[in-house]
């Protein structure tokens, strides 16, 4: 497993500061046959919406499908709207144990989201809703499509770095990373195919507790 990322557009590389105690890419993930089944059959059976989000205070439909999903009682509250979640497709529960053990960290919840052509994004933001906690692991695996992921210090937007993310790679940020710092999703003209990107999280609400496995600390405590 390497957390390497390409230097891309002059930007630093994610494994050097500000960015390698934050931020860890690790590429091929997932191997391609079980990232491109695993594409095929999300798009087909995860039940998309539109989600409506607040832009400078006013309701817009998002720029891509999402679907909230997870534990049951596992609500989420994003962009001025609480998201009940979807139970649990197999497929992606059963990535759960391999993920927990890649990040040290335990997941109840998943926010997906579907980027039909490079003209969908998602634009600056931090996964820094209270109930995330103030230091959240959010681990990201990317299907489909290739597509540039950037970040940019909140303190100082000249200090960015940026990758690309490919089919099977996981993207794991860490630590203070929500609190210092933003990532976005831009748009890229020239991409024709679809992606989907899996962020899974820990929502702490005591209703939200994984019932099947205790085996992480944070769980315990
Ligand atoms: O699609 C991506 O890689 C980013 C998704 C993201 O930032 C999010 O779901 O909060
Ligand atoms: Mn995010």
């Amino acid at each position: 497993m390497s957390n390497a990322c390409d230097l891309l557009g002059g930007e630093p590389a994610l494994s050097r500061a500000p960015w390698n105690e934050r931020v860890a890419l690790m590429s091929g993930w997932l191997v391609a046959d079980a990232a491109h089944s695993l594409l095929n059959l999300l798009r087909d059976e995860v039940p998309w919406t539109v989600h409506r989000i607040r832009m400078f205070g006013r309701w817009v439909d998002s720029p891509r499908l999402s679907c909230w999903m997870g534990e049951p009682g596992v609500r989420y509250r994003y962009s001025g709207t609480t998201f009940e979640p979807e139970p649990w497709h197999p497929a992606i529960h059963a990535l759960l144990p391999g993920l927990e053990s890649a990040c040290g960290a335990p997941f109840n919840s998943v926010l997906i989201n579907r980027y039909r052509s490079g003209g969908d994004y998602m634009g600056w933001h931090s996964d820094d809703e209270p109930e995330l906690g103030p230091e959240p692991v959010i681990a990201s695996i990317s299907l489909g499509a290739a597509r540039r992921f950037v970040l940019r210090m909140k303190a100082d937007h000249a200090c960015k770095a940026e990758c690309m993310l490919a089919i099977g790679d996981l993207l794991v940020m860490r630590g203070d990373c929500q609190r210092v710092a933003q990532h976005a999703l831009p748009k890229m003209a020239g991409v024709k195919g679809e992606r989907i990107n899996l962020t899974f999280r820990w929502v702490g609400c005591r209703a939200a507790r994984r019932t099947d496995r205790r085996d992480f600390a944070a769980e315990k405590t």
